[in-house]
């Protein structure tokens, strides 16, 4: 196998055993290589021929079966596979063949590194664009765009036109994040800021991963009356701030922490867990029993609740499992009792006028956007360090699942703001875009010279095309952590620090003195 993907790969290099360090195992990869082989040659076969919805929705599912922790199966692997084979030959009577991933990883390592950008990004974007149309929203530049990356990974040798591409992967990822938002938002409303409890109450409940809002919905509408608890998972969190999600009496909280801690936090909770995207880890024998899946994640010999959406077995395996007898006090990764979420967009520019005048008064000297992956790498204390050197007069925004290792911290309020905004999820990163523009247009100057500095943690693809996004905004000098991806070559880095000065995190300590003077 080959794999290099994400930021845990091995060695910083690749994924090259008989397993994966996520637990991919060497046929897994090889048959989601086949699978992305196949959607090149789709692409490439809509190119003259009567490509779909159908079509569309096989690119996005594809790609977002390929995401790091989201699909381990190679049953479905092989059957979606299958699926893109029938639906080439429908659209293009011409004879096909797949295109060999083989031949993109044995590339020269400039030209294998803007493919990669553009690839990663596109299945990241996949999964946002998956979210979206789940609630009926489609972009028809978003859409066409997969066929034409595609298509350029599997043809494109120019490495200038390639890193053209790269860039519009992030250019057209900020109109797909734009267009989750504006789903998100029109089906349950602007988030509101909000107290989440981490605390379990006793009785039977579930515990929601991943970051599909809509499913949420469906669980908590069957969940109704049932006497059965919600709580969170993850990037599920921002889920409490919305308010048609929120006004569910039965949403109670958030259990567990980072993604990568899975393993110890699900082992003897009395209840049942539904992934609804990434990041899935490898099973244990000990909980095996109450994961459950839906939508694109599968995983060997696990339930998996179909297109119909019927989560009687998530609910019927909580009432078996009871829950806690009494009421039990849970703790963040420093300690905390409740966290925040909320502070999208629309939160926090109905505070603007405050947040302009408290800058103008000198009482918010920086603005730092602390967030990104989390992962297991020991490296990542990194951004809990961070946030805790940060001076009382900044303001922290957070987003993604990076936001565990900060989110309970008690870093105190200015002028009643609180110090830590959680914007959301990854795709809410458009939030923060939003907020660093509107300060941009209040004090009449560019995003770059706005006294905001973005230290970013990456793991998986979606980080990748949010990245991709922020370079096309032209942000410069953004930190990156905890390692730099190994699929950037040296001669591609070189250009991202020329273009961008995109940084290495270095320590804590050096790094808020290089950023505050
Ligand atoms: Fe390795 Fe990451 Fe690929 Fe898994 S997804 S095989 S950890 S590079
Ligand atoms: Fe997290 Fe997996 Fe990336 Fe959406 S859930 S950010 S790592």
């Amino acid at each position: 196998m080959f794999c290099f993907q994400c930021q845990q790969t091995a060695h910083n290099t690749g994924c090259d055993g008989k397993v994966g360090v996520c637990g991919k195992k060497a046929d897994t990869a090889v048959y989601q290589d086949e699978l992305i082989g196949a959607l090149i040659t789709l692409a490439n076969a809509a190119e003259n021929g009567s490509s779909t919805e159908k079509t569309d929705m096989l690119i996005l599912k594809g790609l977002f079966t390929t995401i790091t922790n989201v699909n381990f199966n190679n049953v479905t692997i092989k059957q979606l596979t299958e699926e893109i084979h029938i639906e080439r030959n429908r659209i293009n009577s011409q004879k096909f063949d797949d295109y060999d991933m083989k031949k993109l990883w044995n590339d020269h390592e400039d030209i294998r590194s803007l493919k990669s950008l553009i690839l990663f990004g596109i299945k990241g974007m996949a999964a946002y664009a998956y979210h979206a149309q789940a609630l009926g929203k489609t972009d028809s530049e978003v859409t066409s765009f997969f066929y034409k990356a595609l298509r350029a990974i599997g043809s494109e040798n120019d490495p200038e036109k390639l890193l053209g591409l790269v860039l519009e992967t992030g250019n057209v990822n900020l109109k797909c994040m734009a267009l989750l938002d504006a789903a998100n938002t029109d089906a349950y409303g602007d988030p509101v800021p909000t107290e989440v409890p981490l605390t379990i109450e006793k009785g039977p409940f579930i515990v929601v991963s991943g970051h599909d809002l809509h499913d949420m919905k469906l669980l908590l509408e069957q969940t109704k009356d049932k006497g059965v608890n919600i709580y969170t998972h993850s990037e599920m969190l921002p889920a409490h701030g919305y308010p048609k999600l929120k006004a569910y009496p039965q949403l109670k909280g958030n259990f567990g922490t980072g993604w990568q801690n899975q393993q110890t936090e699900f082992h003897n909770i009395p209840a049942p867990i539904l992934f609804t995207t990434n990041c899935i880890m490898p099973v244990r024998q000990s909980y095996c029993d109450r994961v459950f899946t839906t939508s694109i994640v599968s995983y060997p010999e696990l339930v998996h609740i179909g297109d119909d959406k019927d989560f009687t077995p998530v609910i019927e395996k909580a009432i078996e499992c009871g829950g806690y007898d009494e009421d039990r006090e849970m703790t963040g990764m420093n300690g905390g009792h409740t966290v925040t979420t909320g502070f999208a967009h629309n939160a926090v520019l109905s505070n603007a006028e405050k947040i302009i005048s408290l800058v103008k008064e000198g009482r918010i000297k920086h603005f730092f956007l602390i967030g990104g992956c989390d992962g297991a790498s020991p490296s990542r204390s990194y951004y809990s360090d961070f946030a805790r050197l940060t001076p009382p007069d900044s303001l922290i925004l957070t987003l993604a699942c990076g936001k565990y290792r900060i989110n309970d911290m008690d870093l105190g309020t200015i002028d009643g703001i609180p110090r830590i905004l959680d914007c959301g999820q990854c795709n809410d990163a458009y939030s923060a875009i939003k907020i660093a523009i509107a300060l941009a247009e209040a004090f009449d100057c560019g995003v770059n010279d706005l006294p905001l500095t973005l230290v970013l943690s990456w793991y998986e693809q979606k980080a990748v095309c949010i990245l991709l996004t922020l370079l096309s905004l032209g942000i410069k000098n953004i930190y990156l952590g905890p390692t730099l991806p190994a699929f950037v070559s040296k001669g591609v880095l070189d250009v991202l620090v020329d273009k961008f000065q995109l940084t290495p995190i270095s320590t804590p300590e050096e790094d808020i003195k290089k950023i505050l003077g």
